[in-house]
């Protein structure tokens, strides 16, 4: 999979503010909003402020001060969402990547989704 990043993925434009989002977080690296549409009662995405295309693409590419903004600003989304030290009853972390993966959106994300029981991991396709 190449990690070819084209800057006119809708991410991109949401970080530009040429598109609005209901923030919940943000910080120096990463930028936290609620998914347009919501699979779950709590429904968050968490993306890097940087061009990454996905997980790998950001593990291997970004800067430590990048992973560590993006893996704070998913922290701290918990403790808003009340998730955080054992609060609420749970919550699940996506991060969709490539075709099988069926990401849509070509910057990466994570989802945190919670809020009702949301099944096994993974249904058979
Ligand atoms: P994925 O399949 O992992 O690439 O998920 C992309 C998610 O992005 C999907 O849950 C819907 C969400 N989404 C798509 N367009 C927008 C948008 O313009 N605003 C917001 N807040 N979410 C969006």
């Amino acid at each position: 999979m190449a990690n070819t990043y084209d800057d006119q993925n809708i991410f991109a434009k949401i970080l530009r503010g040429e598109i609005p989002n209901n923030t919940v977080f943000e910080n120096e690296h990463a930028l936290a909003f609620r998914d347009l549409y919501p699979q779950a009662p709590d429904h968050v995405l968490v993306i890097p402020k940087g061009p990454y295309v996905c997980q790998d693409h950001f593990a291997n590419a970004a800067s430590d001060a990048e992973i560590v903004g993006f893996t704070r600003a998913l922290g701290e989304v918990c403790k808003i969402l009340g998730l955080a030290d054992d609060a609420g009853n749970g919550y699940r972390c996506i991060s969709n990547a490539g075709e099988d993966g069926v990401q849509e959106v070509l910057h990466l994300h994570v989802h945190i989704l919670a809020g009702r029981p949301l099944g096994r991991m993974l249904q058979k396709a």
